[in-house]
This record gives structure tokens, sequence and C-alpha cells, in this order.
């Protein structure tokens, strides 16, 4: 019989592995199995239930019930450290600005040289700095740390016409682009530009309206949830195409993002279950995204579609599209359809030079991850074995490895606990933003990270989760989980009040 490593059903299984489960974990923490076991039995039962424990491996729902405990409670030698060797112990409000230890020493210095052109603003031109002038015409905002605000997770606008606080709205209208991806609208492109240079019109302004939406619970109690719709409440420069699609998105935080890009891919193509052979209901599948540098389809990493290939393009891109910073990869000026933005003044031919670009990609590529807190506390512990028993760790995998990193050596062969098996997952219609982007579908979204989610306090002073923030904490972001993952929503609810938040605690000890 093989180790249950997600805890499932067959506790049997458990029941007969349990002595040799707890020999192999080399630090098993036996005082709190103990602690644990007298708190919730008595000795008697406790030294009943081992006696059978030895002697006899039968299935039997008395046994069942005492062996759920106490396989679940180990703390795993080094789980707190979730970036491997790209960890670092702060966890201050700065605890996502850190790079990761042991990078060559021109590294290190380029990494100070990337912070800075990652947190300046960038100016119109004509101006007198020519190292950072060229903003818009049109953008979303001066600078790439204006939504990732210290490195970290940006924000819905609190009120309607505030800008820049992480949101974006992705566009297109339905059909393919030459690319596979999505089809731009004819005037505004691809995404929503509500910022321009001088006295232009902003492409547009929107404003978000949310409305109350009630989750039951099993034992009766409820918790209101807050359903976004979007709306544009002025196009500057004409309508747009009639079926416009809109897919609104903030900022993530950035850690260890190199990390994720030196995953094997044949590791994480081993994850996907496309067609659901395993009959579980959940799939996973990769996407593929164009990828400029190859001229060819890559298998997609990052944003929250997986609609990004690699680093460097997720950051010529957004130098491009948030910011109206043009890039050897993305060399044309962002401009409204119908409109001459030849008569704008620019910052030259490529507005941030190959250079340059490449020391923001490093710094966007070796951002540390902050080590666990509380990982030892026993509500912490029993909430992470209630995250794999109910499921959550069949699309936030917590383990893996990376491969060999194509220029950083510190992010090769490392132990990883990203949460994540970085692929697609349809989520339902809750979350459904109707948008395709490549080979994600409307109701398809990447598996987010988890690492780093418990310091959104501590970092960026709010508690918003999922793709446009709606989540106003960390429950009401697993209560709108759905599709693929309706059923583990599903066991979480019927759980009791304690396991819930010891799952909750859980996740705010990443
Ligand atoms: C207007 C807000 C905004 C600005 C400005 C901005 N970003 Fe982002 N960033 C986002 C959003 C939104 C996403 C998610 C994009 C998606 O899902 O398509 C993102 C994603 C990313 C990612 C991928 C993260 C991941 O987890 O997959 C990186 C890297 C990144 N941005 C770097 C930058 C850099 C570098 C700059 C400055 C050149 C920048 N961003 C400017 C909003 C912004
Ligand atoms: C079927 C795959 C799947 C399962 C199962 C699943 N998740 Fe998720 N999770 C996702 C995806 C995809 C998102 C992003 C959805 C979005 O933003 O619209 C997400 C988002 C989240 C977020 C917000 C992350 C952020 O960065 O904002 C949290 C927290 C979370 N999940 C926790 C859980 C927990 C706890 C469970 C188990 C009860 C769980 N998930 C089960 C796929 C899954
Ligand atoms: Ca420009
Ligand atoms: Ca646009
Ligand atoms: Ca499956």
């Amino acid at each position: 019989m093989s180790h249950n490593p997600a805890g499932q059903k067959n506790w049997s299984v458990g029941l007969c592995n349990f002595p040799e489960d707890i020999f192999k974990q080399t630090s098993f923490d036996k005082e709190s199995l103990v602690r644990h076991l007298m708190t919730r039995f008595s000795l008697f039962t406790f030294l009943f239930a081992f006696q059978f424990l030895l002697f006899s491996c039968k299935k039997d729902e008395f046994m069942e019930e005492i062996i759920k405990e106490p396989r679940v409670l180990a703390v795993e030698p080094g789980e707190e450290i979730l970036g491997g060797r790209a960890s670092v112990i702060d966890i201050s409000p700065n605890a996502f600005g850190f790079q990761s230890p042991g990078l060559e020493e021109f590294d290190q210095l380029f990494f100070f040289v990337g912070n800075s052109f990652f947190n300046q603003n960038w100016v119109a031109s004509p101006a007198s700095t020519t190292a950072r002038d060229g903003l818009g015409p049109f953008f979303n905002a001066r600078t790439c740390a204006g939504c990732h605000f210290k490195d970290g997770r940006g924000r819905p606008p609190s009120f309607t016409g505030e800008k820049g606080t992480g949101l974006l709205l992705r566009a297109s209208v339905p059909g393919v682009s030459v690319y596979g991806g999505p089809k731009p609208d004819p005037t505004y492109g691809l995404q929503i530009q509500d910022q321009a240079v001088l006295d232009l019109d902003p492409e547009a302004n929107f404003k978000i309206v949310y409305a109350d939406k009630t989750e039951f619970y099993p034992d009766g109690t409820t918790t209101t949830l807050r359903d976004p719709m979007y709306e544009i409440t002025e196009f500057f420069y004409g309508a747009p195409a009639q079926d416009l699609l809109l897919s609104p998105r903030v900022a993530t935080q950035i850690i260890g993002l190199g990390l994720l890009d030196a995953i094997d891919e044949q590791t994480i193509l081993d994850l996907a279950d496309e067609q659901d052979l395993d009959g579980d209901g959940i799939s996973g599948k990769p996407n593929y995204v164009w990828d400029y540098a190859k001229n060819a389809l890559s298998l997609g990493r990052f944003g929250w579609k997986a609609n990004e290939p690699n680093i460097l393009q997720q950051v010529a891109d957004a130098f491009h599209g948030d910011m109206g910073i043009t890039s050897y990869l993305a060399p044309e000026e962002i401009c409204v359809g119908g409109f001459d933005c030849d008569e704008i003044p620019n910052g030259g031919d490529t507005e941030i030079d190959d250079d340059d670009l490449g020391k923001v990609e490093l710094y966007s590529s070796v951002l540390a991850v902050p080590i666990r807190r509380n990982w030892k506390n026993e509500e912490v512990l029993l909430g992470k074995a209630l995250f794999s028993e109910i499921g959550c760790n069949k699309c936030h995998v917590p383990k893996l490895k990376t491969g060999k990193h194509y220029r950083f050596d510190a992010l090769s062969d490392q132990t990883i606990r990203p949460y994540t098996d970085l692929l697609l997952h349809d989520m339902g219609p809750g979350l459904a933003d109707h948008r395709p982007d490549f080979r994600a579908n409307g109701q398809e979204w990447r598996t987010p990270p988890l690492w780093g989610i418990g310091l959104f306090q501590t970092v960026n002073d709010h508690t918003f989760y999922l793709h446009d923030g709606r989540a106003r904490n960390l429950e009401e972001a697993i209560l709108w989980h759905g599709g693929e993952a309706e059923a583990t929503k599903e066991a979480f609810k019927a759980l009791p009040l304690a396991e819930r938040e010891a799952i909750i605690d859980f996740l705010n000890s990443l």
C-alpha cells in the first residue's frame, strides 16, 4: 500500500502506514502529536488504539477517527523555507523587496539598478532627463511600483477615478489574433489605458459596482461576498467594437518568479491532466502563448492566465502596455486607433534600452520569498493537513523542484513550496471574465502561487485577493472557488468553524 499524501478518505490505508510514515519523518514532532492526542482522547483510548494499530490492520470506523489526527500534525523539515535558497528571513513591510542570497557579485549590483528602474517615475517627452522619459502617450501608471507597491499585491480602486492602484482592464474582441492570442479591439487594442500625457484624454474611464452575494454554510452561518461589475463610464475615442471583452486584473506580488521560471517544463506538464483521466474532477491545462523572441508558441507561466511565457517578455509588455515605454521586444508606441501618435513627442526609438530592460528582468526574477511564520503552531499544522485532505493541494501544489535556471545558478535545483501548478483551471462562472487568452477560456485561471499571501497586510496594508481583488479576505477568496474547485470548496464549507479557521491560519502562515 502506498503512502497517501493527500490524506484522502481512505483512512485504512493511512492506518496501516501510520508507524512507518512517522519514522520516515526525520524531525517528526512527537511531542506535539502526543499533546494533541491527549487533549482529544483519553490516555486509555490512545493506548487502546495503539494496540490495535500494531496488531491489526482492519477497516474499522473507530480507528479511522483516531488515525485522522496523528498522521497529519508533522512539521516537515524545511517547510518554512518556501523559496529554497532564494528565501529571506525578513517579515517586515519590506519583506518582498530583497534579492535572493547567493547571486554573483555583479548581479547583486545590477539588482539595485533594476530596483531603481522599477521604482522611478517615468515622465513625458520631451524632458530634461532622457533616461526616464517616454511615458505614454497612453498609460495606466507612471511606475512599476505604483501597481506592484513594495513588490507586492495591487488592489482595486477604492473609489471611482482612483488611478494606478494596480488594477487594469485587458480588452479584446471575440476571435483570435494572428499569434493565436486575444484579438485587439480596433480602437482600444488589448488594454484600456486610463491615463494619458499632456492634456490628452485617456482612452476611457471605468467604474466598479459591487453587488452583495450571500454564501451559506451547512452549519447555518452566512458570509456576504462582493460581486464586481465593471462598467466603462466614458470612451473618449469613439465606441469600441460591439462585443468588447474586458478582463480586470490586479498586480501580483513579484517574489520568487525566477524560481517559477526555473521549473522544468516537463515538471509542469506532468501535473497536467487536461482530459481528467484520473477522474478526480480536476484537469489542469497548460497555456501556450506567443513568445516574441522565439517567434513561436511557448508554455505560459506568468500572469493570471499564464499569458506570458517568461519574465523578460512580461516586463517588456508591462513597460509597453502599462506605461507606454517601448523596447526592442515591443517597439511600437501604444496608440488609440484613428489617432496620430506621431504628433506626440516620444523618448526615442526604444524608450528603454536593452541593457536596462535586462536589469528590470533581473530584478523581477530574483526577488526572494520570505520565510513562513508560525509553521510549528498546532492550528497551522492542522490547517496544513486539512488543506491537503480536502484537495486544495491538487491545484496549489505544495512542493516542486526547480531545474536549471538559464541565468542565475542561485535559483537552480531548489526545493520550493510555491503552492501552484502553474496550470489553468476552470473556476466556474462566478470568477469568469469571459475573455479568452490563448488557450485559456473565459472561465479559466492559472493557479496563483500562495507564497507570501499571509504578508499582504504587512507589506501592502490590505487583504484583497483573487485576480481582481474582489475578495476582502482569505475566507472570501476560498468561497469564490467554483468549477473544478467546487467540490473542494464544499468540503471547506462542511468543516466545523475551528477547522476552517485552521486553514485560514495556515494560509496566513505562508
Ligand atoms: C497598471 C498597473 C501595473 C503596472 C504599472 C505594472 N504592472 Fe506588472 N502586473 C500588473 C498586472 C495587472 C499583472 C497581471 C497581468 C496579467 O494577468 O495579465 C502584472 C504582472 C506582472 C508580472 C508577472 C507576475 C506573475 O506573478 O506572473 C511581472 C513580472 C510584472 N508585472 C512586472 C512589472 C514591471 C517590471 C513593471 C514596470 C515596467 C510593471 N509590472 C508595471 C499590473 C501592473
Ligand atoms: C481547481 C484548482 C483549485 C483548487 C482545488 C483550489 N484552488 Fe485556490 N485558486 C485556484 C485558482 C485558479 C485561483 C485564482 C482564481 C482567481 O483569481 O480568479 C485560486 C485562488 C486562491 C486564493 C487567492 C490567491 C491570490 O493570490 O489572490 C487562495 C487564498 C486560494 N486559492 C486558496 C485555496 C484553498 C484554501 C483551497 C482549498 C479549499 C483552494 N484554493 C482550492 C485554483 C484552485
Ligand atoms: Ca512612449
Ligand atoms: Ca489601449
Ligand atoms: Ca484529474
